[in-house]
């Protein structure tokens, strides 16, 4: 007889709106291949919230393709993780809906992503820029998904999913599991290069302050030797005082395994420049056989049709699962 204890299970997703960063990767992949063993586990590529903000078609396209490969490049076995495409599952479209309706505009209003999105994108604040938590709730949601595995900068969406959910959850019974946000301790927030107080994003438009996982070694290191620091010449851990060089610190810290007392044992009375071309080596290195995997993998097409097929496929199970309990349970006439 089987007796296997069901495993958690965990959600999450990175949206194709560009070229992925080294926030992308340290911020959420490395850390998603390191759960494969341990959970249940369905990552996304989120091209519906992606659409929130412009984009050009044929490059919506290419970044799908190249994030599912880095995915898979980056650990993900699709033997032992559901890798799929979002619209390729459209029960997310349908319970976001659901969710709209259970979710209230005072909340939406305090999102900051919403504020800064709306900011950036000012000629263009669309109602999915709005809405995009609910949106977010539904494919969490749908899954019912134990963790969300997530940047420190979206701790606030997973927050507003777990209100809808209960929320939906008080007036119909227990429809929803109740999701906790995975944080990373180290490497939860990436930053910009060039302006450390700001998030490493796919679509800054500084594309110095950036460095993108498939990026060429040299561009990797010239970044890193610009990297904006202090005036102070001294390695030392300050996140207020010191955003520039603690980025670095942080980063460092991921690729080496090193401690923030080890590198400043390391760099003490030794000049930034040194430091700074260390951090980009050891990202340099960190990279390498990653862009040769993905590069190899998305040269079979073949592959990785038949990978996000059989992924939606089996998402779609599960989903539509869930959405079929949420629609009975709000009085729709089954078809
Ligand atoms: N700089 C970062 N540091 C740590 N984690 C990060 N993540 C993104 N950037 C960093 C984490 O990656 C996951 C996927 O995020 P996303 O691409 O779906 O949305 P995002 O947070 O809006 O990412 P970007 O790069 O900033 O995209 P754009 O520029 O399109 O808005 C999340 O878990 C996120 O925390």
């Amino acid at each position: 007889m089987e007796n296997e204890v069901q495993k958690k299970r965990i959600l999450s997703g990175i949206q194709p709106s560009g070229d992925l960063t080294l926030g992308s990767y340290l911020g959420a992949i490395k850390n998603w291949a390191a759960l494969s063993n341990d959970y249940d586990c369905y990552y996304m590529m989120a091209d519906m919230h992606t659409i929130t903000v412009r984009q050009v078609p044929a490059e919506l396209r290419r970044h799908t393709m190249t994030q599912l490969a880095a995915y898979i490049a980056c650990g993900l076995n699709p033997e032992k993780n559901v890798l799929f495409i979002q619209s390729h599952v459209p029960a997310h479209a349908q319970l976001g809906w659901v969710l709209d309706c259970y979710t209230m505009f005072g909340e939406l209003t305090r999102m900051t992503q919403f504020k800064d999105k709306s900011a950036k994108n000012a000629d263009n604040i669309n109602a999915g820029l709005f809405t995009y938590p609910s949106l977010m709730a539904a494919d969490i949601l749908l899954y019912q998904a134990d963790l969300v595995p997530v940047g420190g900068d979206q701790k606030q969406h997973v927050e507003i999913c777990r209100d809808i959910a209960t929320r939906f959850n008080g007036i119909y019974g227990d429809v929803f599991k109740l999701p906790d946000p995975y944080i990373p301790k180290v490497g939860a927030r990436v930053m910009s290069l060039t302006s450390p107080e700001s998030k490493m994003s796919k679509s800054d438009k500084d594309q110095n302050g950036c460095v993108y996982m498939l990026e060429k070694p040299e561009d990797i290191l010239r970044k890193f030797k610009k990297a904006v620091t202090d005036s102070d010449a001294c390695v030392r851990y300050d996140l207020a005082a010191k955003p520039g060089v603690s980025n670095l610190m942080q980063i460092y810290s991921v690729t080496t395994g090193e401690s923030f007392e080890e590198i400043e044992r390391e760099f003490a009375g030794r000049g930034y420049g040194d430091f700074k071309a260390a951090v980009g080596e050891s990202v340099v290195e960190m990279l390498r056989p990653i862009q040769e995997e993905t590069n190899r993998i998305l040269t079979d097409k073949a592959y990785l049709q038949s990978v996000y097929r059989a992924g939606a496929e089996q998402a779609a199970k599960v989903a539509y699962k869930t959405l079929n309990k949420v629609y009975k349970k709000i009085g729709f006439v089954e078809r």
